[in-house]
């Protein structure tokens, strides 16, 4: 079996030790706290936030962790921001960047950068906010573009630090809107609500059941371990962009779905309503969410009666949905689901947005190295690059670690 990365508890601390010791190194002093903010993986529920339906992803055992420290106002330029990483590919070079927040604006921050000057920009705009300058220093176990959602956990664990901070008094649903925010004002990709609110509200060993209309959440416990299951993620490698086209055109064709049909949202719609006026493409990409949301549903009444191993044939449909209506998978995504499924996965589909990205397996614990080795073996054969394989766990959400 792979072990996935433990990073909770014990192992936070000493992380966000390690952190704060190297801020100091960074920046000459130590940080006023730690916070971390995990990664996510959606189980089921794909490409419904931005049609107000129903998400079921997990926190995952992964996370972004930020040391900061507010810029006293004795200190020259309180105004500005530092921001360094030691996230950089090489893992040794840190990433720095600088700003100033009066004038912030959309495109001066490029890069990592984005994620945490986003976040300053909305908070700032807020009407009874002030934000001084600080300091950050960011460390991430989670993957850089896997679809595990880094850049949110960037985000969040902004957010979170300056909640605290600050002593914003923001709870978890406005953070996750903030973020959100950030994210389609600051950074440019007109994303949903699901993963901030995933890395929010998260809780270890379940998975959120989210209502993207109102943010209700209710945690459904997701007991892998005494089902004798994991999930395994299947990186492909294959780099997406949700600012590249094809996101926004899905979440285009939604919006114009639902107004053909009369609707302000796709979610008004039954899952069972006539789609024949609507043209051929856009009746597939209507009814990809409305049976992705009929999914949902059924996956948290199967986990709520005990039957985890009972939503792996709603995964492996909710896959065949965004493969042939939806059409944001991609050849090695199905080949990973395809590979893991013949090596006998529970279920296995594609993990957020598409277009590359990663896949989830549900399989039995056991298995995970072996159902790992056969996708490797497969990519291998059809000359995909190498893709990268580990399990992960759900994990609580963000907060504060020191
Ligand atoms: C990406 C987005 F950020 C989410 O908001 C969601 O739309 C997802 O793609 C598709 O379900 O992760």
């Amino acid at each position: 079996q792979i072990p996935g990365d433990q990073d909770t508890g014990g192992q936070d601390a000493v992380r966000a030790g390690q952190l704060a010791a190297r801020f100091a190194e960074v920046y000459g002093h130590a940080p006023d706290g730690v916070w971390r903010a995990p990664g996510r993986v959606n189980l089921i529920g794909e490409h419904t936030d931005y049609n107000d339906g129903f998400v079921l992803p997990f926190a995952i055992d992964r996370s972004a962790m930020v040391a900061v420290r507010l810029r006293r106002a004795s200190e020259p330029d309180p105004e500005a921001v530092e921001l360094a990483s030691t996230y950089a590919p090489d893992g040794h070079r840190l990433s720095r960047a600088r700003f100033r927040i009066p004038g912030l604006a959309p495109g001066a921050v490029a890069d990592w950068g984005a994620y945490p000057a986003g976040v300053v920009h909305v908070l700032a705009g807020l009407d009874d906010v002030q934000v001084p300058g600080f300091e950050l220093l960011l460390d991430s176990t989670v993957p850089v573009g896997a679809g595990l959602s880094s850049s949110h956990a960037v985000e969040v664990a902004t957010i979170v630090a300056l909640n605290d901070l600050l002593d914003l008094g923001l709870d978890r649903p406005g953070m996750a809107r903030l973020t959100q925010r950030a994210e389609n004002e600051f950074v440019g990709a007109p994303t949903g609500i699901m993963d901030q609110s995933a890395s929010l509200m998260g809780r270890a060993g379940a998975a959120l059941f989210l209502d993207c209309r109102s943010l209700a959440a209710e945690t459904v416990p997701l007991p892998l371990a005494e089902h004798g299951l994991a999930v395994l993620v299947i990186d492909t490698r294959v780099a997406h962009s949700h600012a590249d086209g094809g996101y926004g055109a899905r979440r285009a064709s939604c919006e114009a779905g639902a107004a053909a049909l009369g609707a302000a949202s796709l979610r008004e719609v039954p899952t069972g309503a006539d789609l024949s006026a609507l043209d051929a493409v856009t009746a597939r990409r209507v009814r990809h969410v409305l049976t992705e949301n009929a999914r949902v549903l059924a996956t948290v009444a199967r986990l709520r009666a005990g039957d985890v191993a009972g939503i792996g044939e709603l995964l492996v449909a909710s896959h065949a949905s965004l493969r042939e209506d939806y059409e944001v998978s991609c050849p090695e995504l199905d080949l990973a689901v395809d590979t893991a499924l013949a090596a006998g996965a529970v279920g296995a589909r594609m993990t957020g947005g598409g277009f590359g990205g990663s896949a989830i397996a549900l399989v039995a614990a056991g298995e995970a190295g072996r159902t790992a080795a056969a996708v490797t073996e497969a990519f291998a054969r059809a000359g995909h690059r190498a893709p990268s394989t580990f399990v992960v766990a759900p994990g609580e959400g963000a907060g504060r670690v020191r």
